[in-house]
């Protein structure tokens, strides 16, 4: 932590992700001043997670109440340190986006009641009416996203009112699944939240509206009106649209609106300020939108545990095969999303059957590979570890010359390269159809997140995309961005307040080249982008 002598005010963003509960932490000038984090399996192992999760078939949940000690976990090492809770004038956060939490109906009691010598942990044991909450990797909800997309006249018609057509990781389906399977949980419950909203809802005291950006993530929202659309409450719900309207609360348009103090909690047992103001909670995909200074052309690629594409547009464009969200607090203006579930942990998969390093954590041998193999047009791989949202596909698929293989037996090590190369062939072919017209073409690559650390895997992607690749200065080690946009958010709302307007653009922009492509290669990868979507044909189910 730097000297705070001079430091008048700071803002806090949170980024409750799969793997680990983040905190970046800003002064008045936007400049990073402190991050910290807590990792789920390392520090809290006794909830016995797998890389934050908790697998059983398709079904992806996280103990709630392990995202409850999260946090008592992460603000006591800021208390050890000495943090100076007391200048922190607002609180943001982002997080996970669709997973869901459920409050039992005396949560609120227990939520305004909270005793400031005892963890969250002890005194909200019975504040939920499901005990594991559903994550964004969970992709048991495949009847449940039939049937919305019949009853509500089919995928276009979905994705035109709510962004997305149905995915089995969305709210709407989980909630909907929960209606069939358990109904006396449902009716156990007082609200839903998301995992942002549910941050929120800690810091506030009382229950936190769901934003709208995060919202778009539930085939619930309609973003053009940006209410719940009773009809797909009622489809969700079992027929108990009103009921299930309740459970959501009223959607927040404004997210940068001040929506109450700190919880007295938190000043008693952290040193808060009283007047610490908490503002809505977004998705971690929004607010790592709201982290980089985002022009039209500009194009994030987010290399976390999922990968993502993020674009910024001013006109909702609805695909088959991508998101559209609203923007959190822009009016009229959406982001463009692809999300894929096989990122990082894939990528981890791979290298440790063929380039595992003494220290788990080191990319070294993999790197090497990298860097001493060249592009093959013959040889193309498809790694789906976990079901894959698009392409609809589950496995791990080889093929060499064509010809589905069992292994790439002349070099067994090109499986390093394949992955690599696969998961930036699938989103080139996909961001193609998100520009709008001939204009339209990537200006800048901007990526983020922890495997944003690797120089050759940026390589790589400089050269599938024949463009200059730029990183962000704030992501630092990296994989901070969400937590740095929800900062940002934070400092914004102040701004509003005192001075009653914005430019959020006044962000000053801070990007550095990290790959330039070499062209040669760039060309081998256009001449295999047909056979690429020729051969996903095949593995599609
Ligand atoms: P989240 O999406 O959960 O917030 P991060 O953006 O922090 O996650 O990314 C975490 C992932 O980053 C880890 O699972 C790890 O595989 C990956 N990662 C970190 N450093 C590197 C690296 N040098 N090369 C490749 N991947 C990396
Ligand atoms: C987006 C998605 C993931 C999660 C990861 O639709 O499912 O990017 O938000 O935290």
């Amino acid at each position: 932590m730097t000297d705070h002598l001079e430091i008048d005010n700071l803002y806090i963003g949170f980024d409750l992700s799969t793997q680990q509960l983040k905190l970046s932490v800003i002064d008045d000038n936007y400049k990073l001043f402190f991050e910290e984090t807590v990792h789920f399996d390392k520090e809290l192992s006794h909830y016995g997670t797998r890389n934050g999760v908790v697998l059983k078939g398709e079904t992806v949940t996280c103990p709630t109440l392990l995202w409850v000690e999260s946090l008592d976990k992460l603000l006591e090492k800021l208390k050890t340190i000495k943090f100076p809770f007391h200048k922190v004038r607002v609180i943001s956060g982002a997080a996970q986006q669709h997973g869901s939490i459920y409050w039992s109906h005396n949560a609120l009691s227990l939520l305004s009641s909270l005793d400031s010598s005892r963890p969250l942990v002890h005194q909200l044991t019975n504040a939920f009416s499901i005990l594991q909450s559903p994550t964004w990797q969970d992709s048991s909800t495949s009847e449940q996203c039939s049937e919305l997309e019949k009853l509500i006249g089919g995928a276009e018609v979905l994705v035109n009112l709510t962004g997305s057509k149905a995915y089995e990781r969305f709210t709407g389906n989980q909630i909907s699944k929960i209606c069939k399977t358990d109904p006396t949980a449902f009716s156990q419950t007082s609200r839903i939240s998301l995992v942002s909203s549910f941050l929120a809802s800690l810091f506030l005291g009382h229950y936190a509206p769901i934003d709208i950006s995060d919202g778009s993530g539930m085939n619930l929202l309609n973003i053009h009106t940006k209410r719940w659309e009773d009809k797909l409450l009622d489809i969700c719900s079992d027929g108990a649209g009103s009921e299930l309207k309740e459970k959501l609360g009223e959607p927040e348009i404004d997210g940068i609106k001040i929506l109450g103090n700190v919880n007295e909690y938190f000043v008693k047992r952290y040193g808060f300020n009283k007047d610490c103001k908490i503002i809505p909670f977004t998705g971690d995909n929004p607010a790592t939108i709201i982290s980089l200074s985002v022009k039209p052309g500009d194009v994030i690629i987010s290399l976390g545990t999922s990968d993502t594409v993020l674009l910024y547009t001013c006109k909702p464009l609805a695909t088959l095969d991508s998101h559209t969200l609203c923007h959190p607090f822009i009016p009229n203006s959406y982001l463009s999303m692809l999300c894929r579930k096989n990122g990082s942990l894939t990528r981890e998969y791979i290298r440790d059957i063929y380039a595992k390093d003494e220290d788990n954590e080191l990319w070294n041998t993999f790197n090497n590979i990298l860097n001493t193999t060249k592009p093959m047009k013959s040889k193309i791989g498809f790694y789906f570890l976990l079901q894959e949202i698009i392409p609809f596909a589950k496995g791990i698929f080889r093929f060499d010359n064509n010809k589905l293989v069992e292994e790439f037996e002349d070099n067994p090590n090109y499986n390093v390269r394949a992955i690599i190369e696969s998961q930036f062939l699938s989103m080139k072919l996909r961001i193609n159809k998100l520009l709008r017209n001939d204009k339209e073409k990537i200006e800048r690559l901007i990526v983020v997140g922890g495997a944003s650390n690797n120089d050759e895997i940026l390589k790589i992607l400089a050269d599938v995309f024949g463009t200059k690749v730029w990183k962000s200065q704030i992501e630092g080690k990296g994989g901070i961005s969400a937590s740095m946009g929800s900062a940002i958010k934070a400092r914004l709302a102040l701004l509003k307040q005192e001075i009653k307007s914005i430019n959020y653009y006044e962000i000053e922009e801070n990007y550095s080249l990290v790959a330039n492509p070499n062209l040669n290669n760039t060309k081998i990868y256009e001449d295999m982008v047909e056979n690429y979507q020729e051969m996903e044909k095949l593995v599609i189910e």
